[in-house]
């Protein structure tokens, strides 16, 4: 009993923060501030469940002059964007929609947070993107496809009687970056969404996220009108199935009136779509953009098609996709991953980008880790983010990038959309790693403005996420500056890809070899390491992928001198005693990557033990630990792939570098038993 005292007395005098920081607040922390400025000191007309939002954002946390909340329809070509100006004694947001308000709310937040100079703004903020929307791969009994924070966000057993208050913290935590869309559910996707019964709880997450700013969409199953009702197929040319359609929209936009649409994964990974029937993607998206036209409801039609083909994986999406150009409906837009592959560590960009000049196009990326570490690996994706969006693709000339490709710039769309595959999940601080908020962050960030740097944005997520401390600051920026191009190098240097093991991509099976299945599921269809050399060819003498990029990239990636030496492995099979530009045997400068790889992610343990003044005990030691199991899966990939790589290459690991502490075959024996399929 006297223990029990003890441990309540204990108890009630830790002070809350240390409790708070469990990372559940993300980014919107405001950890000195009791309250903000009083309701008297916010001028603004009418009532509206936005501006309310702002309001309460604006007397819980803003310690600043009044502010004035100003609907403007002559800033309407701002879209959802908006203008501050201030002075010393009042700021001033204006936008023409409520939800700028917001946002203009959540940017002076964000100027609070990370101390910047509020007097004499005069800022104008207009999105890069129209729809900036997150892509769930929520199943619908909880799990979560390629999600490693826990399970669903959404309870859909609970729904729509019982809200979990996480709804409403994840639609603040996306309006406070410019998010404002979200499909709900995994793009291999159950027919029961469309279930009446399912859309009475979407409708549910739709009432709590229309304040927000936020749409949603529905990821939908092209067999849907077939399981669901018994129809004798869903052939998109069948009057009945779009009949089916048409009245499931109907349905829908009663439930939900501002409902975003469809997003499509059709024939590929064994889905199904309208190749089942002999009819294309077109026909297929063309039927259901019809059905969602008259609510203004759009198709994001995915063009990750990966099916057995004789053909070299890398050229599918632009052979299947290219001679479909200007066949879809203006109410379609084409999703495409950033690479042709399949969001490794580094890929050359898909060349459908630009090539399809009729057609709207869009980019998805995926925050989460499935192929860069799960949450156990700290990767800062903005760089990747940017190095995609700023890739020129030279379809239109010269700069000719995939940003301006997407954002509207060179191709006037009805409307411009860029996606992600989220990693949130259920988990206290939302996304597992407490680094991997970052992503999710960095993503809405350059939704909104394509051209922010990947340094700003890591610099203002630090100060709102830590600390403003500039000895905390500039350390830690530097890891997550740098963090990506170390998983790059311990995993897969200089354009290696997919030599992950088999089902859940998590550790290094270059050695894996599956007979009997499709070649293309192999990792040694991928590097084709032999006693040559190593790297795919696919060069004029190899599968002429290259030839799907615009002139002069055909050229330049055609050539091995002027391939991107990041690159030199994707495009080529180079041989062993290559050499590179630095003067080094290619056999050592993977090795040397390999282990400056390691080397950094040792270098990140140090830094952050250096950080533990700066940080909250919780966070701290959560880092700490992951790091450890970062360090030791480096090391992990580093021994597989030299190890294996060097039965080929015949040479001695360099001997300045520290040596494998693994055997191969025992590398070989592991298998994780983190479930999934190919
Ligand atoms: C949703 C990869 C992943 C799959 C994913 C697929 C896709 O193959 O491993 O889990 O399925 O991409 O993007 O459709």
């Amino acid at each position: 009993m006297q223990n029990f005292k003890a441990y309540v007395l204990i108890f009630l005098l830790i002070p809350f923060s240390m409790f708070a920081e469990d990372g559940s607040q993300l980014w919107l922390r405001f950890p000195n501030v009791k309250n903000g400025i009083s309701a008297d000191k916010i001028i603004s007309k009418g009532n509206n469940p936005t501006i309310e939002i702002a309001k309460n954002e604006l007397t819980n946390f803003w310690q600043g002059q009044t502010v004035e909340l100003r609907t403007d329809k002559a800033l309407k070509n701002q879209k959802d964007g908006y203008t501050i100006k201030s002075s010393s004694d009042k700021i001033t947001i204006s936008s023409s929609k409520e939800i700028g308000l917001l946002y203009g709310v959540y940017h002076i937040l964000r100027l609070q947070q990370t101390k910047s100079n509020i007097n004499n703004l005069n800022i104008t903020e207009k999105p890069s993107y129209d729809v900036r929307i997150l892509n769930h791969w929520d199943n619908l009994d909880g799990t979560i496809e390629r999600g490693y924070a826990g399970y669903s966000l959404w309870k859909w057993e609970d729904l729509p009687n019982k809200i979990s208050p996480r709804y409403k913290e994840y639609a603040r935590a996306n309006a406070s970056i410019g998010i404002n869309s979200v499909v709900l559910n995994n793009v291999n996707a159950s027919p029961n969404i469309l279930r009446k019964d399912y859309l009475d709880k979407v409708k549910v997450l739709a009432d709590i996220f229309r304040p927000y700013g936020i749409k949603v969409y529905l990821s939908v199953n092209f067999a849907s009108p077939k399981v669901l009702s018994g129809l004798e197929n869903s052939d998109p040319l069948n009057k009945n199935v779009q009949k089916w359609w048409k009245d499931k929209a109907s349905e829908i936009y009663q439930t939900i009136p501002d409902f975003g649409g469809f997003l499509v994964k059709a024939n590929s990974e064994g889905q199904p779509g309208p190749q089942d029937y002999g009819r294309t993607h077109a026909d297929g998206a063309n039927m259901m953009a019809d059905a969602l036209k008259p609510y203004g409801g759009n198709i994001m039609w995915r063009a990750f098609v990966y099916s057995p083909s004789k053909e070299d994986r890398a050229k599918q999406a632009y052979l299947e996709f290219v001679p479909l150009d200007g066949k879809f409906r203006d109410n379609v837009i084409v999703q495409i991953k950033n690479g042709p592959i399949d969001f490794q560590p580094r890929e050359a960009f898909n060349p459908l980008f630009g090539a399809l000049k009729k057609t709207p196009e869009m980019v998805e990326f995926q925050i989460t880790q499935e192929y860069l570490g799960f949450s156990n690996h700290l990767a800062f994706l903005a760089p990747l983010f940017k190095e995609v969006l700023d890739s020129d693709t030279y379809s239109d000339g010269k700069g000719s990038t995939i940003a301006k490709l997407t954002d509207g710039t060179l191709r006037k769309n009805k409307f411009t959309a860029i996606s992600a595959v989220a990693n949130i999940g259920e988990d206290k601080n939302w996304t597992g790693h407490h680094f991997a908020q970052a992503n999710w962050y960095a993503f809405g960030r350059l939704a909104w403005n394509h051209s922010l740097s990947s340094e700003q944005i890591a610099d203002e997520w630090i100060k709102m996420t830590f600390t403003d401390n500039q000895d905390f600051v500039k350390p830690v920026k530097d890891i997550m500056l740098t963090s990506r191009e170390s998983v790059v190098d311990y995993m897969m240097p200089l354009g290696l890809h997919h030599i992950f093991a088999s089902g859940h991509h998590y550790g290094p099976e270059p050695w894996g070899d599956y007979k009997g299945g499709r070649p293309d599921w192999s990792p040694v269809y991928y590097h084709q390491a032999n006693e040559k050399g190593i790297g795919f060819d696919r060069t004029k003498s190899g599968s002429n992928a290259v030839s799907q990029y615009f002139p002069p990239l055909d050229e330049l990636y055609g050539n091995i001198k002027t391939t991107p030496e990041n690159l030199i492995l994707w495009f080529h099979h180079v041989p062993w005693d290559y050499k590179m530009k630095d003067g080094k045997m290619l056999w050592e400068e993977l090795a040397y990557k390999y282990d400056s790889g390691v080397k950094n992610v040792r270098e990140y343990q140090k830094t952050w033990d250096k950080m533990q003044t700066y940080v909250d005990s919780e966070r701290f030691a959560h880092v700490q630990s992951r790091l450890k199991i970062q360090t030791k899966d480096a090391v992990w990939w580093k021994d597989a792939c030299l190890l294996y790589f060097q039965q080929f290459s015949k040479q001695p690991i360099p001997y300045d570098i520290e040596r494998p502490v693994h055997e191969l075959e025992d590398l070989k024996k592991i298998k994780l038993n983190m479930g999934h399929h190919n």
